[in-house]
């Protein structure tokens, strides 16, 4: 097996014992490796790293030097004053000192240290698991502020410019097979017309941002509830992973898909639609979490727009698999045909949710 063989790559003591698949992302895939000496054991994650969607996995590794060098300086320094200890994964260099190591097809694998007694969840598990994804966050996007934007490779152009998913989804809209798959079921048909009534809104962060509003800084990119690691102890939060996306971008991406992925209590693969909704009572916690690290470096124009980041992330993440649906599944990884269509009615519903609790949700923010 391909996993076996790369797991030996890396910098790590003793022998190999499995290998085996872990964790639901829908872009690379990830292992869990362990490998025994005669009194010991080492388990590290292994992951493929996927070149379709990253170009350039070196930017990747590049950024995660940079980041883990700097927050665990920063970690360590404010360690005396917190309630917990953080932590944050390192890079396991392979043998030859590369962060990285290249197989036979040449595909790019990393190795990355476990957090370990600490478990992430698919859906939210309560008011307090909201509360934590909120304050993680929030003290992941503070610790990484005074990291120079110029040091950021950007690894993955366009990413959270929902205009730019409009085009790509025009684009697999205009081919016979886009067409075809477009008229294959009413439910294709119905989030045909979601994108189409959000066109012309969908801008109003890029705008926010041209208009000089919002400035970029260093974000997480992709913190949504299943890359909250929670202490099996203590049940907090001790770190956010999964970091190829971290990169200059606007903390509104971050605000917007930790809402829609915590606030949804149903999850992102849910069937029945009618479970799907934004649960505003999370989204108190949640913001309350994110707030108590948040509040020294929002300005009011960032404020101003975090009710439009909720409902954006989630209408860009189901533009984003609705698009990917009509582009044949390039994209997101699919274990079922339709996979990719039933996600996006999950993320449309939710953003029809978000739209009917608007007053709700700018009550909690304004206060917060
Ligand atoms: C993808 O690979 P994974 O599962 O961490 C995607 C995110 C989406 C997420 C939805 C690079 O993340 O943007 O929000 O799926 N990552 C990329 O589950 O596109
Ligand atoms: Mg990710």
């Amino acid at each position: 097996m391909k996993a076996a063989l790369m797991a030996q790559k890396f910098d790590v003591a003793g022998r190999l014992v499995t290998v085996g698949s872990t964790g639901a992302g829908n872009v690379n895939d990830t292992y869990l490796a362990i490998f025994r000496t005669t009194f010991s054991e080492e388990r590290f994650i292994l992951q493929r790293v996927n070149k379709n969607v990253f170009p350039h996995p070196e930017y990747i590794m590049e950024n995660m030097m940079v980041l883990t060098e700097h927050v665990h300086k920063r970690l360590e320094a404010e360690a005396h004053m917190s309630d917990r200890i953080w932590q944050l994964p390192r890079l396991i260099p392979a043998k030859d000192g590369q962060p990285f190591a290249i197989d036979g097809d040449g595909e790019y694998w990393r190795a990355i240290s476990l957090i370990a007694s600490a478990h992430s969840y698919e859906k939210v598990q309560s008011i307090e698991h909201a509360h934590e994804a909120g304050f993680v966050l929030g003290q992941f996007q503070r610790v990484i502020s005074d990291i120079d934007v110029d040091r950021l490779h950007d690894t993955l152009v366009g990413f959270h410019i929902t205009p730019e998913y409009l085009r790509t989804f025009d684009q697999a809209a205009a081919t016979p097979e886009g067409q075809e798959r477009l008229r294959s079921s009413v439910e294709a048909e119905h989030c045909q017309r979601f994108v189409e009534e959000h066109r012309e809104w969908c801008t109003i962060l890029e705008d926010a941002k041209d208009r000089g509003e919002l400035s970029l800084r260093p974000i997480h990119g992709d913190p949504k509830i299943a890359n909250i690691m929670i202490d099996d102890a203590t049940g907090k939060g001790t770190c956010i992973v999964d970091l190829d996306t971290v990169k200059p971008g606007l903390i509104h991406y971050d605000v917007g898909d930790c809402l829609r992925s915590c606030c949804n209590p149903a999850g992102e693969e849910a069937l029945d639609l009618s479970q799907v909704f934004f649960d505003t009572d999370l989204c108190d916690s949640i913001v309350s979490g994110y707030m108590a690290h948040a509040r020294s470096f929002l300005t009011d124009a960032d404020r101003h727009h975090l009710y439009d980041a909720a409902r954006l992330i989630a209408f860009e993440l189901g533009l984003r698999f609705f698009a990917d649906f009509v582009a044949g599944d390039v994209y997101f990884k699919v274990r079922y045909d339709g996979q990719n269509l039933n996600r996006a009615r999950v993320q449309f519903r939710l953003t029809e949710s978000i739209e009917q609790r608007e007053r709700i949700i700018r009550k909690t923010l304004d206060k917060a």
